[in-house]
């Protein structure tokens, strides 16, 4: 390819790099029972922050808040292939990431409210979900600060010499960070058990990806640490499952790390605060129409799951986001002396 002709590529609208839609499967046995959870988990990810949103916008909580709405499958294929000992680090946009780690949706409620009953008692907010009963690494704030996190866990992992691995979530803004190919390098050199997962978006906050990024594609970038690598669409929950779940296994069999890249689109803004007035409404519609929520479903009905039963998980989800709601705004907040613990001085 002559250079005048990478560069054109480069600079499409990133709808134009969306590969094919994959046909829907009709599944059966425990491929339909994990259809079926991964289709509830995402469920309870949607409305979880369609509530946030609103809890947001009705003055509820404040400070930052970013949503993963148009995400939901990856985050819900990736971490479904690990086990409860494996760690997950995660980014800002963290809330789906940690409700299908199992942390429970009245502490994460009660965290953006900023209650003493939140996961971190309060103290992190949106950003800052922890649980390491869950080895549920965070949520941090620094863009692609935490990937060099995710290489010392990585490490540690090694060191205990137990078959554990790591999942790191970032987004393509974060490959352009050098903590990124820091981690990477590293990673690669000690044969870490580390998944770097890519959630192309497409933007880091209102920069288009050709706009920042050097390459084609973030997952040509493993090359460059002789790291295995795969690239494909996030909208196919159980093909997001079966692919990480290939590099899971080869990382846990001490094979190495992979850097996978999931090309994925969030419906809103980059943060409660955005318009996201930088790109048109036919590109948000065209990503609209491959939601991996309304393709899980069709999926689903294909599979014989009958439509009573896809509203009766529907019904689930919003119960438990409404109970969710309930019990943070019943919380306390967090007393003053709460300033002084959990310190490290
Ligand atoms: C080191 C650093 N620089 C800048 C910011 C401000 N910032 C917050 S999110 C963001 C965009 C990151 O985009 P990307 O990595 O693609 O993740 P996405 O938000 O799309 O999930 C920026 C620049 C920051 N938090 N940290
Ligand atoms: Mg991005």
């Amino acid at each position: 390819m002559s250079e005048e002709e990478d560069k054109t590529t480069r600079e499409q609208p990133p709808h134009l790099k969306m590969a094919e839609e994959e046909p829907l499967v009709k599944v059966s046995g425990a491929q339909l029972d994990l259809l079926t959870k991964m289709y509830r988990e995402m469920l309870l990810i949607r409305r979880f922050e369609e509530t946030t949103a609103k809890a947001y916008a009705q003055g509820k909580f404040g400070g930052f808040c970013h949503l993963y709405i148009g995400q939901e499958a990856v985050g819900v294929g990736s971490i479904n292939t690990l086990k409860a000992n494996d760690y997950v680090v995660s980014t800002y946009r963290d809330h789906g990431h940690a409700l299908v780690r199992g942390l429970d949706p009245r502490s994460l409620m009660a965290e953006l409210l900023a209650k003493r009953s939140g996961i971190v008692k309060g103290k992190g907010g949106s950003m800052h979900f922890f649980d390491k009963n869950k080895n549920f690494m965070g949520g941090h704030g620094i863009v692609g600060g935490h990937v060099a996190l995710a290489t010392g866990i990585g490490w540690s992992i090694r060191y205990r010499k137990t078959d554990d691995v790591c999942i790191c979530f970032f987004g393509e803004g974060a490959a352009n960070i050098g903590a990124f190919h820091e981690g990477l390098n590293l990673a690669s050199l000690w044969k870490l058990p580390i998944i770097f997962i890519c959630e192309n978006n497409h933007y880091s906050m209102g920069t288009p990806e050709y706009r920042a990024l050097s390459v084609q594609d973030v997952s040509i970038r493993a090359v460059a640490y002789d790291m295995a690598r795969d690239k494909f669409e996030g909208d196919d929950v159980l093909k997001v499952y079966n692919h990480v779940n290939e590099f899971v296994e080869r990382a846990r069999r001490g094979e190495g790390p992979a850097l996978l890249e999931i090309s994925t689109y969030r419906f809103r803004g980059h943060s409660m605060s955005d318009p996201a007035k930088y790109r048109s409404k036919e590109e948000v519609e065209i990503y609209k129409k491959r939601d991996p929520l309304t393709r899980t479903a069709r999926e689903l009905e294909l599979s014989g799951v009958p439509e009573k039963e896809l509203s009766r998980m529907e019904a689930e989800a919003k119960e438990t986001v409404r109970e969710a709601l309930e019990f943070a705004e019943n919380s306390e907040p967090p007393p003053a002396s709460y300033l002084y613990t959990d310190v490290l001085v």
